[in-house]
């Protein structure tokens, strides 16, 4: 029997240059057999990582006129997942979204996208912070790295190296704020890896998933390996087996990269890594 396609809205700015947000979400969602369909938030020239001088287009005024449009067209999303938000606003048009695309099967993933290496990115206040903690309050499943889980959490960051029991408990907390599901990244116990914890609270079961630790910064690794995470979700792979799945995803293409000797504002080469992901989630 041919499986009905699966259907994800996607809402995150689209930086025209960069790969981070919708330029790696829709190549790497459609690519595992996804339908992708997107509601930007705002288009940027280039991502804020380290570039100056970007243009910046809100469209914040376009995305209730896009919720509307889409519910009269009585839309179905399997998943929705959320990522860089540029204002309070916007927080609370994706809360409308949920209300009005949320049904019983349905997953909704938010990527709190705000803070790395233990700060907030510059554009965004510790209200904002507080602003993506109710959106999270909301979700089926959050993705944090460990700088935004620590926001979540209302805790001092710890740069690590962590302890299971650490994890653990940042794990419990932070599904004690609602989602049943966590995806934690940046996770490491030594230096020479790094990769990412989960917590199913249903079945009370944490797992790990690592890889090597490349050196450097690498921008929008995030954004890779959430899109490979709900890809592997949503093509029926568990939790763990769909973290083992976008780190290995999300490790190949930073290990391109860092052999190409690309500048690390330019995003990582995920698009030669498409093939060996596709194996893994044996679509090819
Ligand atoms: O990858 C997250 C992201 C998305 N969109 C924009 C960003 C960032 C991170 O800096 O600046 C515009």
């Amino acid at each position: 029997m041919i499986k009905r396609q699966k259907r994800v809205a996607a809402i995150h700015d689209i930086s025209g240059f960069g790969k981070c947000s919708l330029t790696v979400a829709l190549p790497i969602i459609s690519a595992a057999g996804i339908e992708t369909a997107v509601m930007p938030t705002a288009v940027l020239s280039t991502h804020t990582g380290g570039f100056t001088g970007f243009t910046y287009r809100d469209l914040t005024e376009d995305l209730l006129p896009f919720i509307q449009h889409w519910k009269s067209l009585d839309l179905r999303f399997d998943a929705i997942y959320t990522g860089f938000l540029g204002s309070f606003e916007q927080l609370d048009i994706v809360t409308e979204f949920f209300r009005t695309f949320k049904d019983d099967s349905n997953l909704i993933m938010v990527d709190p996208v705000m803070a790395d290496n233990g700060e907030l990115y510059s554009i965004f206040s510790h209200e904002f912070a507080m602003g993506m903690k109710k959106l999270c309050e909301k979700a089926d499943i959050i993705i944090p790295n460990i700088t935004e889980a620590s926001l979540l959490v209302e805790e001092k960051y710890n740069p690590g190296p962590y302890t299971e029991a650490y994890i653990e408990e940042l794990l419990l907390k932070l599904s004690q704020l609602g989602p049943k599901k966590i995806v934690l990244t940046g996770v490491f116990f030594h230096d020479a890896h790094l990769g990412a914890a989960t917590y199913d609270s249903t079945v009370n079961e944490v797992t790990y998933a690592f890889s090597e630790r490349i050196p450097g910064y690498y921008h929008g690794t995030g954004d890779v390996f959430g899109s490979a995470l709900l890809s592997a979700l949503l093509n029926d792979f568990s939790l763990h087996r769909s973290a083992e799945i976008a780190v290995n995803f999300t490790t190949a293409s930073i290990r391109r990269t860092a052999e190409a000797k690309t500048d690390i504002r330019f995003g990582v080469n995920f698009e030669q890594c498409i093939p060996d992901f596709l194996k893994e989630l044996k679509l090819l």
